[in-house]
């Protein structure tokens, strides 16, 4: 007999439904769900080949506890669960609460990094920061500054809807093929597609026009553009009076920000900046989209500000197509930003709220006491803090940081460092698992269930697939099973399941700005899924498919209004120099490489067609002054004092001043600088600089 069960693609924050069959405990086809409002019959190949998760590479199903003489040893899951509780406990009573520490995923489901902030944040009081951190941080603190609440309002469905597409610091046609397939979608007659990126991304390539502006000086960019929106008096009165605040004063603020200041800062012409001007002001429905080119800088949430503020100024926000939204990454990166319990309480709220800790803590089942007092230490701190010798002990689930944190070799100095070190992932051959005291095999999502919320606010269903087999067990059971063993007892007996978690979590929600009261954990099997908010209540009125926040005008802030929040740019903290003089960008490679390539790998059609060593781009010119030819290896020397080899891939799509370095090769972050923006703490990825050497050729 075949079955057809529907699950959401637990890689990009599209969160794709699929529809997998299954016969004899194989899954036999993989067809993207018809008639789902994100990807309606398409996905990419990342979705397609969710069936392969550990059919090449499989951790067997039992824990490992590494030995005295470094060995590992199989232990039952029980005994697994028992030795990191206790030794949890040990750290903490001999070094202090906060010695130990985890780092969690925008990866998993809702329920399963919340019962793990539960267990960490709550019940343990300490630190658990996550990977969202690399990520979506800038944009979650420049939404909750600028409208109250880290809510992006659109739909996909604007991208079908706007007749003036721009994408800054955002490489769809790698990085979200289906935002890209729905901009393909767009019907209106003209539209423009339009890339702000310093290199000829993919995108670029296929976009009507392309600004390669310097690296890191898109705010100057986009308040030398509010300057003239004002100057020309292209501004919508309307929506500026009624629905924001602080106009006045950054009117005042941009009015520095003369087209000779822009153009010398970001190296475009003058023309070039009236000609996007006019393109902005000509639009009838203009959206702006941002993702990592924006939020992985030093001035990442200023930056992603004076992008709302553009929507705010010519009146494109709430409506058909239009916005200055954010781009989520991962899958379930949005559910982690309000669900994980790191940055702010269950649904939202502030951790410094007597009244909503109280709230939240009858929910979850605590006493008040035992909820987390503030916000987590940021990831840097964690790190910084082992290598200082003050934390002791960290669980990291579904995160790969050993090749993924910025400036990576200080977390292998870290992992070396640990007294308890817990890997919980689905494959053992990760390099951070290599220096684990700890490792808890767990199953992929194709044998579990529980929730998703993607970059549109769309809560979805993961549902198992497939059967687990003897002693596999989920993330939700590990965390689970430790809770157990630490004895937490009536502090997580609500917590049995994921169905009961969701209900906690819906419950939080209550009166939240993500609201989603009216979803019971069985509506979303099968389903279209459904945007927040959706309180009780509301079901009848709120019923259509595709819903944008902002429509009437509202924010969340206690005014109802936007804000406009804008500062002077900042001197770069990593200038290029004589002795560095090139900017080192990353980013994603190809649309098959899943970042740091764990879960990718098992596709051979992917790994057919990728590169098996590290390499960069570099631009044409560059490469002729140095004899240097495809493939040919450099040596990259980084301002931060390390050094790797890369082949290099000669091309035009880079600026002569750069080196555009893919993320899924470890030697990537090697070259990465410990530098963030200074609110979001989020790292400055896309801001290193380097020198190279040629290495000569054999023979
Ligand atoms: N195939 C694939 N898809 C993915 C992922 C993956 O690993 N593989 N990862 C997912 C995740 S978690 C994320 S966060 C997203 C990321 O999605 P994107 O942000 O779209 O991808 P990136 O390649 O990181 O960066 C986008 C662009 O920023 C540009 N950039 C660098 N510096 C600057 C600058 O100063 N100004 C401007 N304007 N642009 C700049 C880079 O040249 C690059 O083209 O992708 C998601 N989708
Ligand atoms: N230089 C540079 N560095 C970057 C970026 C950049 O643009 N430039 N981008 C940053 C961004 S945006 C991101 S999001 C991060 C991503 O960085 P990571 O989160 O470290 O990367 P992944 O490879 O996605 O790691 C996910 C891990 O989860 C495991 N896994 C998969 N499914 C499951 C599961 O169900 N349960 C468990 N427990 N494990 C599972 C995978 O095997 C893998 O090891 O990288 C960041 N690093
Ligand atoms: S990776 Fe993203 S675009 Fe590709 S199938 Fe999964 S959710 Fe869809
Ligand atoms: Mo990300």
């Amino acid at each position: 007999m075949v079955k057809k069960v529907q699950s959401t693609c637990n890689f990009c924050a599209i969160d794709c439904n699929l529809d997998f069959y299954v016969e004899d405990g194989k899954i036999i086809k993989t067809v993207p769900t018809k008639g789902y409002p994100v990807n309606d019959g398409f996905s990419c190949i990342k979705g397609l080949s969710l069936s392969k998760q550990q059919t090449t590479v499989k951790p067997n199903a039992l824990p490992k506890i590494r030995q005295a003489d470094g060995s590992f040893k199989e232990v039952p899951w029980e005994e697994g669960f028992k030795y990191v509780a206790d030794k949890l406990k040990e750290l903490q009573e001999k070094y202090g609460r906060e010695s130990v520490a985890g780092i969690s995923t925008g990866q998993l489901t809702l329920e399963e990094f919340a019962i793990f902030g539960h267990v960490m944040r709550n019940f343990l009081q300490t630190n658990v920061d996550g990977n969202t951190r690399l990520c979506m941080a800038s944009a979650a603190v420049a939404h909750k500054g600028t409208l109250g609440y880290d809510a992006p309002g659109y739909t996909l469905n604007d991208f079908e809807l706007s007749d003036t597409i721009i994408f800054i610091g955002a490489n769809p046609v790698v990085a979200h093929p289906i935002i890209w397939q729905r901009v393909r979608n767009n019907k209106i007659p003209d539209t423009k597609i339009i890339v702000i990126d310093p290199r000829k991304s993919e995108t670029a390539r296929n976009a009507d026009y392309h600004y390669p502006l310097k690296w890191r000086s898109d705010l100057t960019l986009m308040y030398t553009l509010a300057n003239l929106i004002i100057e020309k008096d292209y501004v919508d009165h309307d929506f500026v009076d009624n629905h924001t605040e602080g106009y006045e004063g950054f009117a005042e603020f941009v009015k520095n920000f003369t087209l000779e200041r822009g153009s010398k800062a970001t190296g475009l012409s003058e023309d070039q900046i009236l000609e996007l001007l006019e393109l902005i002001h000509n639009g009838k429905a203009v959206s702006f989209w941002w993702t990592m080119g924006v939020n992985q800088g030093y001035e990442a949430v200023r930056t992603a500000q004076s992008i709302m503020n553009l929507a705010f100024l010519t009146g494109n926000v709430g409506k058909p197509g239009t916005g200055g939204n954010s781009i989520t990454g991962q899958c379930n990166a949005m559910g982690s930003r309000l669900f994980s319990n790191t940055t702010c309480l269950f649904a939202g709220g502030d951790f410094a709220d007597e009244a909503e800790r109280k709230r939240i803590a009858d929910i979850v089942g605590i006493t008040p006491e035992l909820m987390a007092k503030k916000p987590t230490i940021p990831y840097n701190k964690i790190i910084e803090g082992i290598n200082a010798g003050e934390i002791k002990g960290l669980w990291i689930l579904c995160t790969n940081p050993r090749h993924s944190w910025t400036n990576n070799e200080t977390f292998a100095e870290a992992a070396k460092k640990l007294e308890l070190f817990v890997v919980q992932d689905i494959y053992d051959t990760i390099e951070s698992a290599e220096d684990c005291t700890v490792y808890f095999p767990v199953v992929p999502g194709i044998k579990k269930e529980g929730t998703y919320i993607n970059m549109e606010r769309r809560l979805s269903a993961m549902r198992k697939v497939l059967d687990r087999g003897e002693n596999e067990i989920s993330d939700y059971e590990c965390i689970l099973g430790v809770a157990k063993a630490l004895g937490m007892g009536e502090a997580i007996a609500k917590w049995e399941t994921p169905r009961q978690c969701f209900d906690l979590l819906r419950e939080c929600s209550r009166g939240k700005g993500c609201d989603f009261t009216g979803i019971h954990w069985d509506d979303l099997t099968d389903s279209h899924g459904i945007q927040w908010p959706y309180p009780e209540g509301h079901e009848k009125e709120l019923s259509d498919e595709q819903r944008r926040l902002y429509a009437d005008g509202k924010f969340f802030t206690p005014s109802g209004k936007a804000q406009f929040i804008y500062e002077e740019p900042l001197e770069n903290p990593i200038p290029v120099t004589d002795k560095f003089p090139l900017v080192f960008n990353t980013g994603r490679g190809s649309v098959g490489q899943w970042h740091t390539q764990s879960r990718t790998k098992e596709v051979k059609f992917v790994e057919d067609v990728s590169l098996k060593r590290a390499y960069l781009y570099m631009n044409t010119q560059l490469a002729k002054e140095n004899d240097i030819h495809d493939m040919d290896e450099i040596r990259v020397f980084s301002s931060n004092g390390k050094d790797a080899i890369f082949a290099v891939k000669v091309s035009d799509n880079v600026q002569y001043g750069e080196l555009y370095a893919p993320i899924h090769y470890i030697e990537c972050n090697a070259l990465t600088p410990s530098s963030y923006d200074k609110y979001s703490r989020e790292p400055n990825y896309k801001g290193g600089t380097c020198r190279f050497e040629k290495i000569a050729r054999e023979g």
